[in-house]
């Protein structure tokens, strides 16, 4: 019989590893927006080893961590019943299971948006980390926020039962200001270039909404540090349930798997964390040249196979990488159009760099599923792909391949579009309507594509050269046939 989590931690025994702290001593400290997979494998984590690492032996620091999740209510449904407590699966060249207890409690927003004000303004919380994913940032494609979004309409209207987590941060900071509590730090984990402005940014543009005075207080007083987060994290599925049960005798309703690797950089900031250095994290005054080596050299290629990878029947970034014409399409395209214009962060190669995340991708342990890097296209291009090209063209460098990667999801939507399949993704209404669609002519396909605002704005339209790239590209991936797509890839 497989034992029950909260069972190990009343025993204090397991074949997994227990938290290193008294948990039921432990306050909460912070508010973590959007407690997925991704979170509960590396935020939560650091956390937990902050706790264990950082105050005295019995007591980790109260730094335990209210998980809010914006929609669905699965988390705390999952959770609930096992206390928040989750096995983390460790899973590379050696496996690893270790109870997880720095999750304490779990609220569903839109079931009391009241109550997580409520919490939000409470003096015991020091810090708000948020993994929302792009789409939950609710920005146009100028970067700031998008008042047309249904959901900020929404908050604006009606501030005191937000929707988005921008509406909840102001809400939360509103009422602090009001009772004369000192703000939280908000730090955002999202993959998003410059992720701490951007918040920052769109929470003043909310707050300026609902009072001019409020915006200036938050502008004054909030820190917003920027970040970079990694860990290859996939979804959890019914095989690692399994295999938890199985090989660590642990019976969890939602267990996360990850790779060992895990890093996190964090602009220093003024304000109480926990002790997330001696953890492993990296405070530094420079995140940007790692952010963007991250998103550009790991994020950018994730998303080059997850559009092409399928079309050669890939289900998995280990298949995909595992295809040596794939392996060398990603060292291509990372040495000629992404490498040469990334300042490299200090000490670190990144060509080494590249080549330790092409290894990451190789790992057989994970089986992370191309169709689900495939998400929210809309929102990853542009950030990972479309923001190289638009350096490139400016710099003349070549763009080749990084059109190849647009062309692929341009394949991606038609394809899903005619087997009716859902795409996932904020635009996928609009992308049903785009006139793009039907050209089977490369010239046209590419005058049209570039007319899709999503992706392209007017100043990058009218670049000749990427034209000429992205028609050529739209040519050489031709219907997707695997046979083409192989020969693209070579060329
Ligand atoms: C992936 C990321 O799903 C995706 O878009 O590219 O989740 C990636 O696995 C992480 O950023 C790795 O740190």
């Amino acid at each position: 019989m497989a034992q029950s989590l909260k069972d190990a931690l009343r025993d204090n025994h397991s074949s997994a590893a227990l938290p290193g702290y008294d948990r039921d001593a432990t306050g909460v400290g912070i508010v973590h927006l959007g407690p997925g997979a991704f979170f509960r494998g590396h935020q939560a984590v650091y956390t937990d080893d902050a706790m264990a690492l950082g105050g005295s032996d019995i007591h980790g620091g109260d730094w335990a961590i209210c998980g809010i999740s914006l929609r669905s209510a699965s988390v705390r449904d999952g959770l609930a019943q096992q206390d928040g407590l989750y096995t983390l699966a460790t899973l590379d060249s050696e496996v690893s299971y270790r109870i997880i207890g720095s999750l304490k409690e779990l609220m569903v927003a839109p079931e009391d948006p009241g109550a997580v004000i409520d919490r939000l303004a409470d003096p015991a919380i020091k810090i708000v980390t948020l993994t929302i994913t792009e789409k939950g940032y609710c920005l146009a494609a100028n970067g700031r926020l998008d008042e047309s979004n249904s959901d900020i309409a929404h908050d604006i209207a009606t501030p005191d039962a937000p929707r988005s987590a921008i509406g909840y941060l102001v809400a939360g900071l509103a009422r602090r200001r009001d009772n004369g509590t000192a703000p939280f730090t908000c730090i955002s984990c999202d993959n998003l270039p410059d992720n701490g402005h951007k918040l920052k940014a769109a929470v003043i543009a909310l707050a300026a909404k609902r009072d001019e005075s409020l915006a200036g207080w938050i502008g004054a007083n909030v820190a917003f540090p920027r970040t970079m987060v990694d860990s290859i994290t996939p979804a959890t599925d019914d095989a690692l349930i399994a295999r938890v049960r199985d090989d660590a005798g642990l019976d969890d309703a939602w267990p996360i798997q990850r790779e060992a690797f895990k890093q996190w950089v964090i602009e220093d900031f003024d304000g109480p964390r926990p002790a997330w250095d001696k953890a492993g994290a990296t405070f530094t005054g420079d995140v940007a040249a790692f952010e963007h080596a991250k998103l550009r050299l790991l994020n950018a290629p994730h998303s080059a196979l997850a559009y092409l990878g399928p079309l050669a029947g890939h289900e998995t970034v280990r298949d995909a990488i595992g295809d040596d014409a794939f392996e060398r399409f990603i060292r291509t395209m990372t040495a000629q159009e992404i490498i040469p214009g990334l300042t490299a962060p200090v000490g670190l190669d990144l060509t080494e760099y590249r080549d330790a995340i092409i290894g990451r991708f190789h790992n057989p342990e994970i089986r992370h599923l191309l169709a689900q890097i495939a998400w929210d296209g809309t929102q990853k291009l542009p950030v990972r792909i479309i923001s190289v090209i638009r350096e490139n063209i400016e710099a003349a460098r070549p763009v080749d391949r990084l059109c190849l990667v647009v062309a692929a999801w341009r394949i991606f939507v038609i394809k899903a579009l005619q087997d009716g399949r859902k795409i996932v993704d904020p635009q996928s209404d609009a992308l049903a309507a785009q006139p793009w669609l039907d050209d089977s002519d490369p010239e046209a396909a590419a005058t049209h594509f570039l007319t899709f605002r999503a992706l392209f704005d007017e100043d990058l339209a009218r670049s000749q050269p990427l034209h000429d790239a992205l028609q050529q590209a739209i040519r050489l991936i031709g219907d997707g046939a695997p046979a083409t797509v192989r020969r693209a890839l070579m060329t």
